[in-house]
């Protein structure tokens, strides 16, 4: 990549696009194109054709999608379905017409099949069913893998497809009904500390492992694969090792340094036991993750202590 190409980030506004925008600005690019959602709806193929016509991005990282947590994914299933298969459809579908010389293609660790073997290993994919919670976006990211390798076999495209597991970090979403479990955790034990509350709920059993990597770090990953990698499939991105969500919880608790009691919302479902990918792959290429999930989590400490969410 060179550093005058022109480089669209999709979704540059999200935890993950203003990840990869800083990243490539610390590498010394300046040539973004970018588009809030308000300017330019991904899910509008008139829209993105015209868009693609008009700026011809060299590269681009799609990184735009309907994300959330257990409970957004179970409760806005349609949306995450139709939202991600009409942005990345049209995106990529814009990216070949208009002969974008590489895309990066991004998905979840949440397509892996339900009870597959752990550690997820990249040709688990389509090995069985997937965990029902979550299964509309995960069918959705498959077929945004299937069809980056579709175009490469039969256009040449060069599309590449990247997994990351659970991600965390600046600009994470803090609404409690649709976030994911770090940021959440982080807010209820910030506010509970700041109001003296004696209890922090946190939902389901506690007893689920899940793997969190830092989004400083998938950034990072994308960037040295942008450059060092072309195939089909997919790559996993993550750290190798995974926590229970009780353990993340007490992690969280002392770092904020909270002192009162942990309790748990049965009601809430607890999603997929584990989901813990090996990262062989992407070590093979020669990269490796170097944020701790202390260290990240402090960090996410130090940005949002201050912070006061809107209830
Ligand atoms: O992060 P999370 O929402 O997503 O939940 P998933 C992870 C685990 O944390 C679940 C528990 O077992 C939750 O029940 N948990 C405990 C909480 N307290 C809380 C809380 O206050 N808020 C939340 N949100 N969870 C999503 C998928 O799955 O992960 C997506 O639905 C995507 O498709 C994403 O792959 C990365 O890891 O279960």
């Amino acid at each position: 990549m060179k550093k005058d190409a022109t480089i669209y980030i999709a979704g540059h506004r999200g935890m993950v696009g203003s990840a990869l925008q800083r990243k490539l600005q610390s590498e010394g690019f300046t040539n973004f194109l970018t588009r809030t959602s308000r300017e330019l709806d991904l899910r509008n193929q008139a829209a993105v054709n015209e868009f693609f016509a008009t700026e011809k991005p060299d590269y681009v990282f799609l990184a735009a999608a309907k994300v959330g947590g257990i409970l957004a994914n179970n409760t806005y299933r349609g949306e995450f379905i139709y939202d991600n298969l009409m942005i990345q459809n049209n995106v990529i579908h814009a990216s070949h017409v208009n002969g974008v010389k590489k895309l990066m293609f991004l998905g979840s660790s949440c397509i892996y099949p339900k009870l597959a073997p752990q550690p997820l290993r990249e040709d688990y994919l389509l090995t069985g069913p997937l965990e029902p919670t979550n299964e509309p976006y995960a069918i959705a990211k498959i077929a945004g893998i299937k069809l980056c390798d579709a175009y490469r076999s039969q256009y040449g495209s060069d599309f590449i497809s990247v997994m990351p597991t659970n991600l965390y970090g600046p600009n994470d979403n803090y609404d409690l009904e649709k976030s994911h479990v770090l940021p959440a955790l982080m807010r209820k034990f910030i506010e509970a500390k700041r109001e003296n509350k004696p209890t922090v709920v946190m939902w389901g059993t506690g007893s689920p492992k899940r793997e969190f990597l830092h989004v400083d770090d998938l950034a990072d990953a994308c960037y040295y694969l942008m450059q060092n990698y072309s195939e089909e499939g997919l790559v996993n991105i993550g750290t190798g090792v995974d926590v229970s969500i009780l353990s993340l919880a007490q992690l969280i608790k002392e770092t904020v340094g909270y002192h009162g009691v942990i309790k748990h919302d049965l009601t809430k479902p607890d999603g997929t036991p584990r989901k813990l990918m090996t990262i062989d792959k992407l070590k093979g290429l020669g990269w490796e993750p170097s944020i701790t999930l202390e260290e990240g989590v402090r960090m996410v400490y130090e940005e949002v202590r201050e912070e006061a969410w809107a209830v």
